[in-house]
């Protein structure tokens, strides 16, 4: 009797645990999703959009994903899963898994045993998810604690008429030495433009607002209508209403909207560009969208609908309460203090630092570091230097203090963990300097602080969360801006490296991977698996700029070269890169110091001939690129 009781359980919990099996290959195909341009945008299976992932909590995903391109590597990433006991499945190139080879196949295999909510997943490689590899992911809750009537999904983003590695090669190129990244053209609902939501009346509506963008943040708000909050990031929230939402990239807000009675009229739902975080405003920029709620589809559309401060009428996130009534952290056993800075470096590139070290991959993924350095994975060394690994002890609490140096904002993003958000400054552009954090000042913390996976920090200002370390894993902290996240905004934590080891076995597969993309998986960031101590051969950034040679000069003479030769002074980034000869000309307009400072750095370079310094990333390969090029004009 009891033997038949537990078994009918048992079979009642594996026929609720169902898998889902995907079998996903990239490729090419021309789409005009803006309806203004057509280009060619990532496929999957021939289609795009990218399909939705929706599973019940304690499902299993196997997620086939073979590389069909023909000229690059790729790999996957679920956003904002914590993957317990799955770090091999997070997605990272060269930290928890090898790059994809073309033609090769990576099985995703993961459960989601914790957490109900709106996810999404996205290429982790080289910005390809702004090329359109991306969708959304929603794990659904067998017993919500709130009510609806219908639930619909809706993603946002900015959108590119360039592919992202052309936008790339003039991004990161001594031609753009103030790193303004590239001006989008459009902002997209649902992948397209216009886009039309047809409502019931009287409904209450779960809508899962997911931002898969890579770059500008949105002002999102409806005419008549009012958002109320349920959940941020998968995390549950006491109800809050709002008239107004500001969602940074890779945040999702899931909202209960209620709509009216009367099916007279439609209605305009609105996103709006942040457009303090473009360095240009094109003439032609439109800095909005106008998109649809249909009651009537007889009735006219409604024209763009305006409210003034949108700006400053927005929801401060900081103020949710999750559900949970999870207490703040009163201490912690551990800070790291992060300062943002972006600069430029020795090949006149602008780079993203975190307290000076500009993030390049390791050698070997951080995570195969991890399986084969035995005792010796807790030591960050053998993580290499420039990866700027910090390694976490078991259940610590763990305090992050961001100090934004940069005058733009910026979506930090943690994976395998949701964070509590115990301090965020206010915006201080307006100050001559920045603000950093001042632990001995006062501060209130919230006592049930809010909690997400991706918290924006204002410009010049600071940000304060913690975590507990207990989920063992190699887990990246980045930028969500992809041009960001390309010019080096990141930092490894790798948590609890023994509890890997302990727990974790690297697939077959997992290893396949690497076989085919002649990478090896074991040894320190260096690749070196008889002396995980000697990192002779490791990647790291390129040199710093000479003395006397300083980045604000660099911007300075190309600015005044450009102006001076052309007669306007051209504050974007686009224009500059066809300009030819620029880098002589700024020599040219060096003072003798300047120049002979310049080019005598550059014959050291090719004497030295330092075998470390060797930056080879997938993502640093067009920096090499424009280094290259600049090398060979200067010495021309
Ligand atoms: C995935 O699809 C490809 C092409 O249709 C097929 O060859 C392969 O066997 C499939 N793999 C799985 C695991 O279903
Ligand atoms: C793919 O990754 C491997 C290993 O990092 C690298 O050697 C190769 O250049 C990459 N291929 C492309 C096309 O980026
Ligand atoms: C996925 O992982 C589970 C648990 O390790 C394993 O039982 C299953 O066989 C894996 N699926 C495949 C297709 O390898
Ligand atoms: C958005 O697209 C999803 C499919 O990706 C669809 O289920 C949903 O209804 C659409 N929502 C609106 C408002 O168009
Ligand atoms: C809308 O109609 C329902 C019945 O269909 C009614 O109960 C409700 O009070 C109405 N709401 C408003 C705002 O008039
Ligand atoms: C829909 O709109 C048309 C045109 O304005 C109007 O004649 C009709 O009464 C509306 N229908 C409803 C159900 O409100
Ligand atoms: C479609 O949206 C664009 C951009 O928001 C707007 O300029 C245009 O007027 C809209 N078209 C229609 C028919 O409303
Ligand atoms: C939308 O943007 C355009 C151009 O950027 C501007 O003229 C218009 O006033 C904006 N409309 C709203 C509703 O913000
Ligand atoms: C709702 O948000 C406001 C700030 O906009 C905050 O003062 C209030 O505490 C919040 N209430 C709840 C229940 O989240
Ligand atoms: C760890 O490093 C020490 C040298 O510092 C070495 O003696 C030892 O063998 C290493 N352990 C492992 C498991 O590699
Ligand atoms: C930090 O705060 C303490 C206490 O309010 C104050 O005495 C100190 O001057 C502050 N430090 C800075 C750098 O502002
Ligand atoms: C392995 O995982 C289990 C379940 O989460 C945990 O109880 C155990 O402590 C872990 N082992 C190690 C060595 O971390
Ligand atoms: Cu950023």
């Amino acid at each position: 009797m009891r033997l038949s009781l537990v078994s009918s359980a048992f079979f009642a919990a594996a026929a609720l645990a169902e898998t889902h099996v995907f079998n996903w290959t990239t490729g090419w195909v021309n789409a005009n999703p803006d309806g203004t341009y057509e280009r060619p945008v990532i496929s999957c299976n021939g289609e795009f959009p990218w399909p939705d992932i929706r599973v019940n909590k304690g499902d299993r995903v196997e997620l086939y994903l073979t590389n069909g391109f023909t000229d690059a590597n790729t790999t996957l990433h679920f956003h904002g899963l914590f993957q317990e006991h799955s770090t091999q499945m997070d997605g990272p190139p060269l930290l928890t898994q090898c790059p994809i080879a073309p033609g090769d196949t990576m099985l995703y295999n993961f459960t989601v045993p914790d957490q109900v909510g709106s996810f999404w997943y996205h290429s982790h490689t080289s910005g390809q998810y702004m090329d359109g590899m991306r969708g959304t992911f929603v794990i659904e809750d067998p017993d919500p604690p709130y009510e609806w009537d219908e639930e619909v999904v809706i993603s946002l983003t900015e959108w590119y008429h360039d592919d992202v590695n052309t936008l790339t090669s003039s991004f990161l190129n001594v031609y753009n030495p103030t790193g303004a990244e590239p001006i989008p053209q459009n902002l997209l609902m649902n992948n397209t433009r216009n886009n039309t939501w047809h409502v019931k009346p009287d409904t209450t509506y779960l809508v899962r607002l997911i931002n898969i963008g890579g770059f500008v943040s949105q002002y999102l708000y409806m005419e008549d209508h009012t958002f109320t909050i349920i959940a941020v990031d998968g995390v549950y929230v006491e109800k809050n209403e709002t008239d107004e939402i500001y969602i940074t990239v890779a945040q999702r807000y899931d909202v209960l909207i209620h709509t009216k009675n009367d099916t007279s009229r439609n209605y305009a739902f609105m996103q709006k560009f942040d457009e303090t975080m473009l360095d240009t405003t094109p003439d032609d920029l439109v800095l909005n969208a106008t998109n649809y709620i249909v009651y009537n589809d007889s009735a006219d559309l409604p024209d763009e609908y305006t409210i003034d401060n949108y700006d400053t009428a927005y929801f401060d996130d900081f103020y949710l309460v999750p559900l949970d009534k999870k207490e703040a952290y009163d201490s912690y056993d551990y800070q790291v203090t992060l300062d943002v800075v972006m600069d430029n470096l020795g090949n006149g590139v602008n780079y993203a630092f975190f307290s000076g070290v500009s993030y390049v991959a390791p050698v070997v993924p951080a995570l195969a570091t991890v399986m084969s350095a035995g005792e010796n994975a807790t030591d960050a060394t053998v993580y290499g230097t420039n990866t700027h690994s910090i390694v976490l002890q078991k259940d610590e609490i763990v305090e992050i203090v961001l100090n934004n140096q940069d005058t733009g904002k910026h979506p930090f993003h943690l994976h395998g963990h949701v964070f509590q958000v115990i301090e965020r400054g206010p915006d201080y552009s307006d100050e001559a300097s920045p603000i950093s954090y001042n632990e001995s000042a006062p501060y209130d913390v919230p006592e049930y602080p809010m909690q997400r996976d991706v918290l924006y920090v204002q410009p010049q200002s600071y940000f304060v969360i913690r975590f507990k370390a207990d989920n063992p894993g190699v887990w990246f902290f980045h930028c969500h801006i992809e041009w960001h996240l390309i010019q080096g905004l990141a930092m490894v934590f790798i948590e609890d490296p023994l509890g890997i080891q302990a727990n974790e076995t690297l697939t077959d597969n997992w290893k396949q991977v690497c076989e085919n993309v002649n990478m090896s998986y074991v040894g320190n960031a260096a690749g070196n698996d008889k002396d995980f101590f000697d990192l002779t051969g490791q990647n790291v950034q390129e040199k710093a700029l000479p003395a006397g040679f300083t980045a604000r000069g660099i911007v300075a003479l190309v600015f005044s070269a450009v102006s001076g030769v052309v007669g306007i002074i051209v504050i974007g980034w686009y224009g500059m890169s066809d300009i030819p000869n620029l880098e002589k000309r700024v020599l040219a307009g060096l003072n003798p110091d300047e120049r002979a400072a310049f080019l005598a750095e550059d014959d050291n370079d090719e004497a030295e001939d330092e075998p470390e310094a060797t930056e080879d990333t997938e993502e640093g390969e067009s920096a090499k690129l424009a280094a290259k090029e600049g090398t060979t004009q200067v010495s021309n």
